[in-house]
């Protein structure tokens, strides 16, 4: 009986550091961009980290952890700050989750030196690796008042001309 307890609380310490299982592990950026970036969570570690504490649509307050889209855009080579400019001000991003769910953001509107909103690729929730059904990477912005472009289990970062 004392095993089966010991055996049981292996399970779970194991299954606990092993985090929640995704339907996918990595995001691919890509498009115009210099470089294809594919990144799994472990990738995402190596670059800054930033957070928002935002409520959510039930009104709870929570804080969302990951990297700014800006800086992960900025390192595939993508055209923001001066560059930013002419016909790059008609590109946009085009987000799409495992279940093909789609939502786009301009490249202003994501790009710190134009806008005062902070456009955030998350990882983490309160701590805590986002549970299945939303990681391991989600969207999460402090200006939409309506959070339909908070896509959640992002499986690709588009960035397109719309010409
Ligand atoms: N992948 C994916 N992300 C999605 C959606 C979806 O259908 N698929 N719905 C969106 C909508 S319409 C809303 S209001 C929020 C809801 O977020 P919540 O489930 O965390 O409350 O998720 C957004 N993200
Ligand atoms: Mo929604």
């Amino acid at each position: 009986m004392k095993l089966l307890r010991i055996l049981i609380l292996a399970f779970i310490s194991v299954a606990l550091l092993m985090g929640p299982s995704y339907a996918q592990e990595f995001i691919t950026i890509e498009g115009e961009v210099t470089r294809v970036l594919k990144l799994s969570i472990k990738d995402l570690e190596k670059y800054p980290v930033a957070e928002i504490k935002i409520k959510d649509q039930k009104g709870e307050e929570h804080v969302y952890r990951g990297t700014a889209l800006s800086v992960l855009l900025d390192s595939a080579g993508v055209t923001l700050g001066r560059n930013l400019r002419g016909e790059n001000l008609t590109k946009y991003v085009l987000v799409t989750a495992v279940d093909n769910y789609q939502v786009v953001y301009s490249l202003a509107e994501i790009d710190p030196e134009f806008a005062s909103n902070l456009v955030l690729l998350t990882t983490h929730v309160d701590g805590k690796p986002l549970p299945k059904g939303e990681g391991p990477f989600r969207l999460v912005n402090q200006i939409d008042k309506r959070h339909a472009r908070w896509i959640r289990e992002i499986r690709s970062i588009k960035v397109l001309f719309s010409k």
